[in-house]
């Protein structure tokens, strides 16, 4: 085996392994939620997917960090609620979810999302 054919075989294994991560390890990092959860805006919301737990309240905490004037409100459609995000504070929303299923929530365009997960 020539060199090159070497290098092509570890590419191509490099390459598929970060396809996997990208996108199956990286839609697997689901935050699981007793109480209470912070989640910090800075360029997207961190962490990005959470698990909650149907016909129980939770509390989300924005902290928002990141002065981009798009991320100024979160926008939680299917649970109705539009709230505007001051830096640098903490803005707590209750969530009771009386049905399970999967809740995207976004900022005040639509361009950067987050996701519930009711169970
Ligand atoms: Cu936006």
């Amino acid at each position: 085996m020539s060199i090159d054919q070497i290098i092509v075989i570890i590419v191509s294994i490099l390459g598929i392994g970060f396809t996997y991560w990208f996108f199956l390890g990286k839609k697997d990092r689901v935050t699981l939620v007793a109480d209470s959860v912070d989640i910090v805006v800075d360029g997207g919301y961190s962490p990005e997917v959470i698990s909650i737990q149907k016909g129980k309240t939770t509390k989300l905490n924005f902290i928002r960090k990141d002065p981009t004037g798009c991320l100024e409100e979160v926008v939680l459609g299917d649970f109705k609620i539009r709230k505007q995000l001051p830096i640098n504070k903490k803005v707590v929303i209750e969530l009771t979810p009386n049905k399970s299923g999967e809740f995207i929530y976004t900022c005040g365009m639509g361009m950067y999302k987050g996701k519930i997960i009711v169970k």
